[in-house]
């Protein structure tokens, strides 16, 4: 018996509540200030999520800037701040200054958790669309994403803020408005391997060593460096979870890396070229263009080699301990691979990937890394930047 893809695997009710509308729903999770509360927005995450939501998680301890950025360079329909720590009266009027900033004074705030009854009155004056307090329902935030989200125009602002519009048109396969100027970066660098391998967190690494570099005078890093970040979408619900960017510092990277999260079904890549072309155009100044450009998969199998096609340069991200040596011999992944990354190399087994790799990498490099610790990273920047 064959079952349907789109059959639930469990009885939970994960259900797509926003294919009627005019576009996937993006929310951008964030928790601002030194509030180490995050259960609650985990169940939101996951609640949207099986709605049929784009949800991106920011991480904790925002700043109202980075928090600002992020919604800005995601392009989201809404941004939903969980406040727990007592300090919403600050920091939400910060975020709305922030947003005005960054240039999207237009996008509106949600804020939940524990907000006292006599502030919501305030809040609401600094410009918070909505408040919501505990007990709120899991549907009742569904609808109220819904709420949020409206026809996109083609048209939001300037410079990096309206590179973000286009992008979403661009991968929804709308038209993207007249006058939006198309470059092909400088260098396009494909990021893959198996989900969980350390993609985000070594990319993460890459661009801070990026960024000190070009803001040191090194001319291989010339410019600001972008991401574009895959995650997958659910065949049930058309949902997904985007926790890739959580990975990076924007607290204190800020304006120097563009970041893209999007979610795609399988490796359904049809829009890459147009988003990459879109990137390196965004910005005429050579110092604020985003010249290097990194692109990471939806965790791979050995089979899922398409993003070859798209960029420069590869990178395959393996960890210990997949398997002996007859897996290396398999056709695949493998052979896509420009460079190696031998990440998790603080794990049991490095040496023996290490020996099996020698075989079939003829003279492409090898770089032993511990994304979490940015052991190896400078190596591999210069592996991948030539
Ligand atoms: C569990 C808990 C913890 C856990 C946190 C675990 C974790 N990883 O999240 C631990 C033990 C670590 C903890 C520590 C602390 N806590 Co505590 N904690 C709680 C507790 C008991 C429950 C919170 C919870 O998880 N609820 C379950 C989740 C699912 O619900 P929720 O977070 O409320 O989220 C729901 C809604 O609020 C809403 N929502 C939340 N955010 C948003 C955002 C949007 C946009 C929307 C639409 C909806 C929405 O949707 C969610 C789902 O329904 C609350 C008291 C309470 N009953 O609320 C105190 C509480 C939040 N903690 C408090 C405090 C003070 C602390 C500590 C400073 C020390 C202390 N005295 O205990 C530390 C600080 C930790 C830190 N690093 O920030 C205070 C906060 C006071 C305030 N803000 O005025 C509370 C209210 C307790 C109290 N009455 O004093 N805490
Ligand atoms: N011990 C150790 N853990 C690491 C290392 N690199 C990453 N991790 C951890 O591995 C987990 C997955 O890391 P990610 O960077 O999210 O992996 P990913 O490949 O991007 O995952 P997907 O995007 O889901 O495919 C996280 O908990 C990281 O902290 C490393 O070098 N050593
Ligand atoms: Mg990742």
């Amino acid at each position: 018996m064959t079952t349907a893809l789109n059959t639930p695997t469990t009885e939970f009710e994960k259900k797509d509540r926003c294919a009627d509308l005019p576009h996937r729903p993006r929310v951008l999770l964030g928790k601002m200030g030194l509030d180490g509360h995050d259960r609650g927005v985990k169940v939101i995450a996951r609640a949207l999520r099986d709605s049929g939501v784009h949800v991106i998680y920011s991480g904790l301890w925002q700043t109202p800037k980075s928090l600002a950025i992020s919604a800005r360079d995601e392009d989201c329909d809404v941004i939903a701040a969980s406040m727990m720590s007592n300090s919403h009266l600050v920091l939400g009027p910060n975020l709305m200054k922030s947003l005005a900033e960054v240039g999207r004074p237009d996008l509106p705030v949600y804020m939940g958790g524990i907000l006292p009854q006599e502030d919501l009155e305030a809040l609401a004056k600094a410009g918070i669309s909505k408040c919501f307090t505990t007990g709120t329902g899991l549907i009742d935030i569904v609808n109220a994403v819904r709420e949020a989200t409206k026809q996109r125009g083609d048209q939001v602002g300037s410079g990096t803020a309206q590179l973000a519009r286009d992008i979403s048109l661009a991968h929804d396969s709308k038209p993207v408005r007249k006058g939006a100027v198309r470059r092909r970066p400088r260098r396009v660098i494909g990021v893959t391997g198996s989900p969980g391998a350390g993609k985000s967190t070594l990319v993460a690494q890459l661009v801070g060593e990026f960024t000190r570099r070009a803001r040191a005078g090194d001319a291989r890093c010339r410019g600001r460096c972008g991401v574009v970040a895959f995650d997958p979408m659910s065949p049930i619900t058309s949902g997904a979870l985007l926790g890739d960017r959580l990975r990076v510092d924007f607290n204190s990277l800020g304006e120097s890396v563009y970041y893209r999260s999007l979610a795609i079904s399988g490796e359904d890549y049809h829009a890459l070229p147009e988003v990459i072309e879109l990137i390196g155009g965004a910005h005429a100044d050579p110092a604020q263009a985003f010249d290097t450009l990194f692109v990471e998969t939806v965790g791979a199998g050995q089979n899922e080699t398409r993003i070859r096609q798209f960029v420069d340069f590869t990178a395959v991200v393996l960890t210990p301990g997949m398997g002996d040596a007859v897996q290396m011999d398999k056709a695949g992944i493998l052979e896509i691979a420009d460079v190696f990354v031998c990440n998790k190399a603080d794990h049991p087994g490095e040496n023996e990937l290490v020996r099996d790799l020698r075989d079939v990498a003829g003279k492409r490099p090898i770089v032993e890394t511990v994304a979490t610790r940015g052991q190896g990273v400078p190596e591999l920047l210069d592996a991948l930047l030539g």
